[in-house]
């Protein structure tokens, strides 16, 4: 009977152990397939993070040879001229002048000439430059900081539409960025409203739905000669009630000389803030670079006459003027948020002041 029980109690132990490592090995598999589950997302990430650098390093170096190649005229008229100088002599009153006439024939402007020939004269001053060398080194250094702010983003409405007004003079660029900035918000998955307010010629309104029906993206445009601003009255409920997220608004060209016309840009604005009390977004002035120090009055004048938020510099390609670029970015407060360096739809590319600095120099 005691046999009989210390063997029942001898088998119970036995299937217990068995269960116990049979729990166990269940366990461990568990175990191990979770732990290769984490090891197998570990490596996605990691694999991600090894791909990420490297898809970015493709995109900003075929974004750096497609700006400096829209620069390269630019480069040559700046940094030629400035290489030119370049000598181990001393530096004398000729070379100065040389220098601040290179400056300004690059479209640098007077300001910021006057600026860096400035800083120049202080630094020889006070014995930090003495060859002609070293002063074009420090001039490309000064290029180089004044060009130095901090990237900025186009300003996003906190909720409903974004709505965006492009103004400038004649023939500037302004449908055709509208066009290739419509594609690249579609592209960014938005939904996207154009608004046809050049009514002035009947091929303005033909222009911008081309650019529209190539970036699938919708317009609202009135008949010629009808008023601007209630193109945008319509456009801008329309954003709203269809959940648009952008509204890219077109104006026809005018010279900032003409105050009836500089009126007709600020009665859009007023029109566009009835159902989007916070909108325009951004007033963005659309400039062209081969116009040089133009650009910088037609800066000045639009901003004071409606307020501006943003600039848009096209047909850098096309241009040895590009210098203007640094005079606008020491003259005003304004960010340059798109630069244009061709007619292509990925040509317009967003404003940076360390590629273009590298753009320039390197
Ligand atoms: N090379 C070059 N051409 C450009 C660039 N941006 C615009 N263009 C050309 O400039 C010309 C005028 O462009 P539009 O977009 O019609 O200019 P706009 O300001 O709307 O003109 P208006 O409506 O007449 O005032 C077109 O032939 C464009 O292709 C650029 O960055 N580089
Ligand atoms: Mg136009």
């Amino acid at each position: 009977m005691l046999f009989n029980k210390k063997k029942k109690e001898e088998k119970k132990a036995q299937i217990l152990k068995e269960k116990l490592a049979e729990q166990t090995a269940q366990e461990i598999a568990a175990q191990i397939e979770s732990v290769e589950k984490e090891y197998q997302a570990q490596q996605k990430v990691l694999e991600k993070q090894i791909d990420l650098p490297e898809e970015e390093k493709k995109q900003k170096s075929s974004l750096f040879s497609k700006i400096k190649k829209g620069l390269s005229k630019t480069k040559h008229m700046l940094v030629g001229g400035l290489n030119e100088l370049s000598g181990e002599e001393a530096i004398d009153d000729d070379f100065l002048d040389d220098l601040e006439d290179r400056l300004l024939a690059s479209d640098i402007g007077i300001t910021t000439t006057e600026k860096i020939i400035g800083i120049i004269k202080n630094k020889i001053a006070a014995y930090d430059i003495k060859s002609q060398s070293e002063a074009v080194k420090t001039v490309k250094s000064i290029i180089h900081n004044i060009l130095d702010h901090g990237d900025l983003s186009l300003p996003v409405a906190a909720s409903g539409p974004t709505v965006y007004l492009f103004v400038g003079v004649n023939g500037v660029g302004k449908t055709t960025s509208i066009g290739k900035i419509a594609a690249k918000f579609k592209q960014e998955g938005k939904k996207v409203l154009v608004a046809a307010g050049d009514t002035f010629r009947a091929a303005a309104i033909e222009q911008l739905a081309e650019w529209c029906k190539r970036a699938d993206v919708d317009i609202i445009a009135n008949e010629i000669n009808s008023d601007p601003a209630a193109t945008m009255y319509e456009a801008t409920a329309r954003a709203v009630s269809e959940k648009y997220d952008v509204l890219l608004c077109d104006t026809s060209g005018r010279l900032h000389t003409k105050k009836n016309l500089m009126e007709e840009l600020s009665k859009m604005q007023k029109v566009i803030r009835k159902n989007i009390p916070e909108a325009p977004h951004a007033s963005l002035l659309v400039l062209d670079a081969n116009t040089g120090q133009n650009a910088i009055m037609q800066t000045k004048e639009f901003s004071s006459l409606i307020g501006l938020d943003g600039l848009i510099i096209t047909k850098l390609d096309g241009t040895a003027k590009g210098g203007v670029v640094i005079g606008i970015v020491n003259e005003f407060e304004i960010p340059i948020y798109f630069i244009g360096v061709g007619e292509g739809l990925d040509d317009l590319q967003p404003f940076s002041a360390r590629i273009f600095a590298d753009s320039l120099f390197d």
